[in-house]
């Protein structure tokens, strides 16, 4: 090795020492005890100093949503936002939120994989006096207070709307071969949409549903599953699905082997986003049931009420709507997402 090479290498080592002693007091350092901020949007004198745990990037939906979060809690804002996104997986969760403990951070935000499994970690959090905002999906514990508050879409009440729809439209008489690509297994959000659907459609025996399968909430599993209920049952007439990503996967699907969506196969979407709401004008999809992914100022009202002491509801469901042909014009082009 010639003495450049070797230099070299010396200045390298060197330069990543250095790189890694700020990024380890980036991430020791905690904000809030330094009281360098005299007055901030949050009311405040120092930033708040929040850990958001995102579940993934699985979808559209859940792009926005951390865009919105994001893009409140920023330092001009008040904020000190630490940000990590578990890829999907429980235990990524569960790390990140023990390392948001150890920072001693002021509130926890997080929208959780599944329901369960959460008591252990939670009750850490709770201990340290941290208070808990679930974001989007809901757990569930064996203690109630170890969640401060929620804030999301009413999983159940999308799914009742879902099948309201088609008892008006289609008819709860009418004969009706189902399908439907359910979301993320043990996810509030696909458990919620698919008791609420049930509640409504169970009560008609004319309804035949004759698969509910998990895509979750991608569209490439969404596309899979929609070949395989394809080649397994002939004339479907519905396609549930509880997410839009899973809907665009179905209906590449559907197309690929000459099936017109919105006509062939009656579709039922979640969620809402841009492209989704294009397909309802355009006549793909009949009716998409809103969820707002834009819970940013939500949450941030929540943590300013928590934490000056303020009442605050312990659940905020958010307000949404159902967007047919009939009235997607008019919210096309305000939709961002
Ligand atoms: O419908 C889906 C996302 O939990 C409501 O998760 C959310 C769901 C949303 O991946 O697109």
């Amino acid at each position: 090795m010639g003495i450049g090479t070797r230099r070299r290498i010396k200045v390298q080592a060197a330069t990543l020492m250095m790189s890694f002693g700020v990024l380890l007091s980036g991430c020791i350092r905690n904000p809030l005890h330094e009281n360098e901020i005299t007055q901030t949007e949050t009311g405040f004198d120092h930033l708040i100093s929040v850990g958001f745990s995102q579940l993934g990037s699985e979808s559209v939906w859940r792009s926005a949503n951390t865009v919105s979060i994001q893009d409140t809690l920023t330092r001009d804002n008040g904020y000190f936002l630490i940000y990590n996104n578990a890829r999907q997986k429980q235990e990524n969760q569960i790390k990140a939120i023990r390392s948001f403990i150890s920072q001693r951070v002021d509130v926890i935000v997080f929208s959780p994989l599944t329901e369960e499994g959460w008591d252990t970690v939670l009750q850490e959090a709770f201990d340290a006096g941290i208070p808990v905002i679930t974001s989007d999906r809901q757990v569930h514990v064996a203690k109630e207070e170890l969640v401060t508050a929620w804030v999301g879409g009413d999983m159940e009440l999308e799914g009742e709307k879902a099948a309201l729809w088609m008892q008006e439209h289609l008819g709860e008489k009418t004969p009706l071969d189902i399908v439907v690509l359910t979301g993320t297994e043990g996810s509030s959000a696909a458990e919620g949409r698919s008791k609420g659907f049930h509640k409504v459609a169970d009560a008609f025996p004319a309804w035949n549903i004759l698969e509910e399968k998990s895509g979750d909430f991608t569209m490439a599993k969404g596309k899979e599953i929609m070949e395989e209920f394809l080649s397994s049952y002939e004339g479907i007439d519905v396609l549930v699905s509880q997410n839009d990503d899973m809907t665009f996967g179905a209906i590449e699907a559907m197309e690929e082997r000459g099936i017109v969506p919105g006509q062939d196969i009656t579709i039922i979407s979640f969620d809402a986003v841009k492209k989704a709401l294009e397909m309802v004008r355009d006549g793909k999809i009949n009716v998409d049931v809103e969820c707002s992914p834009l819970l940013g100022p939500d949450i941030s009202r929540l943590i300013t009420a928590i934490l000056q002491k303020e009442h605050f509801e312990k659940d905020n469901p958010v307000e949404e709507l159902v967007f047919t042909k009939d009235n997607v014009e008019a919210y096309l082009d305000s939709r961002t997402y």
